[in-house]
């Protein structure tokens, strides 16, 4: 007999349906009770008579059911099956569960949930969160492919930093020290430069950070690109733009139910304003009083100045551009129009970075150069430094955050929460 899920049983069928799942809810009117499966399609009504299979049943059991589905207005999607077997098929063993699954509210904290994770991710309003963040990895694929774009998979085990600071998780490599990748930024740059052009990877990054806050997970997943023969780095936020549209319109039509949960209303986007950094730290001194580092804005900096873009330009999206050359890693392609600032950009949304990109340097000397000028040495940067004398072209590229961007997206307070199993400096279980 096969298996039909919940959500498969929109209408009447005259024979018996077999169901499998877990006890989400139990509602006992002594002879009989109405038992909630859940599966992974959603939550179905069961009608159970037999006392005895009753008295054994237990919130979160995995069971097997055949019965016969019948109309009942009542009953949530207006279908109920009415048992005729039911076995357990995975039994519980615990006296309480850590917290409710089939309540609205958790009550629990974030830290409870995640150390429960196989728990929490049964609710379907958690499992949502990965439903749409796996939708927001579709849709990236499927755009830049549409671009003519190429998948890679490069190393996370690596030999060198790519973004400069200390922020290097080290390993140890047989005899040698070697890195965690903090980004694939080298190898998608010497793809581009292989001869593919245009590249993408959807993989892990990791960084070293040595604070927990909102917004800073130590591994992290980054949809990055690189592409050849670009005039500047207008033309990559062009690419961003074109890639959020095309997102927003996926997941309006893969993720209805799910963005509901979370009262999300799709973005609209048409343009999105690209103001230069300097201007935006003007205006949040004169607007808002604020200060900001040299060079960057700090987080509370980024909310204030969305809030302003929010008013002025009714978007939920800014880049901010021409990042000093001091704040930005050794690769970055210097601005010929602004004196030390540089052709590289971030996007904020909705008062959070989610992408940093730029026109890269393509040119072996200048780069050797630039290298020297950071105080770098050139010999330490190998094959990346070599891939250069080969007739490099103009490139650049950009990377945005997984977690962060399907955080902004849902409105949630947290970026573990956008996280299957987060790793922060207090967590590296489950
Ligand atoms: P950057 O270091 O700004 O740039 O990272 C790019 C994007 O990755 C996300 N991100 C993080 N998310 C969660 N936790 C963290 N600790 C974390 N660090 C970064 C952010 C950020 O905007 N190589 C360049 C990209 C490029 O120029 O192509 C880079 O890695 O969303």
């Amino acid at each position: 007999m096969k298996r039909v899920l919940a959500a498969e049983l929109t209408e009447i069928m005259d024979d018996l349906v077999l169901l499998k799942g877990w006890i989400h809810k139990m509602k006992s009117f002594g002879k009989f009770a109405f038992v909630f499966l859940r599966d992974k399609s959603g939550v179905i009504q069961l009608v159970i008579e037999d006392e005895k299979i009753l008295s054994q049943l237990k919130l979160e059991m995995s069971v097997e059911v055949k019965g016969i589905p019948v109309k009942n207005g009542k009953a949530p999607g207006g279908i109920e099956v009415q048992v005729k077997e039911i076995e357990i098929i995975g039994k519980t063993y615990y006296d309480l569960l850590p917290f409710s699954i089939n309540q609205k509210k958790v009550e629990a904290t974030l830290e409870t949930e995640l150390d429960y994770r196989y728990i929490s991710l049964r609710r379907p309003d958690r499992r949502a969160i990965f439903k749409i963040q796996a939708e927001i990895v579709e849709a990236f694929k499927g755009y830049f492919k549409e671009q003519g774009f190429h998948e890679i998979h490069t190393p996370k085990i690596i030999a060198s930093g790519t973004e400069g600071g200390s922020e290097m998780f080290t390993v140890n490599y047989f005899d040698r020290r070697a890195f965690l990748a903090q980004s694939p930024q080298f190898y998608k740059q010497m793809m581009v430069g292989a001869g593919f052009e245009s590249v993408f990877e959807i993989g892990h990054a990791y960084r070293a950070e040595l604070h927990n806050t909102w917004r800073h997970l130590n591994e992290y997943v980054s949809l990055d690109i690189e592409t050849a023969f670009i005039k500047d780095e207008y033309d990559l936020m062009e690419f961003e733009i074109g890639f959020l549209k095309h997102l927003f319109q996926h997941l309006e039509e893969n993720c209805k139910k799910e963005l509901e949960m979370y009262n999300v209303v799709l973005p609209k986007i048409k343009e999105i304003p690209k103001i230069p950094l300097f201007e935006a730290q003007k205006i949040l001194l004169e607007k808002y009083d604020k200060k900001s580092p040299l060079g960057n804005i700090d987080a509370e900096g980024e909310i204030l100045f969305s809030k302003y873009i929010q008013e002025e330009y009714n978007s939920d999206f800014v880049f901010l551009t021409k990042y000093p050359a001091s704040k930005r890693p050794v690769y970055t392609m210097p601005d010929d129009q602004y004196e030390g600032a540089t052709k590289s950009f971030d996007l904020i949304y909705k008062g959070l970075e989610i992408t940093t990109g730029g026109q890269r340097i393509h040119d072996y000397e200048m780069l050797r150069d630039n290298m020297i000028k950071f105080g770098l040495k050139p010999e330490d940067f190998g094959f990346y430094l070599d891939s250069f004398k080969y007739g490099m072209p103009p490139h650049g590229g950009f990377a945005i955050g997984l977690e962060r961007i399907t955080m902004k997206l849902l409105g949630l307070d947290n970026i573990r929460e956008s996280t299957l199993l987060p790793r922060d400096m207090n967590r590296i279980t489950p």
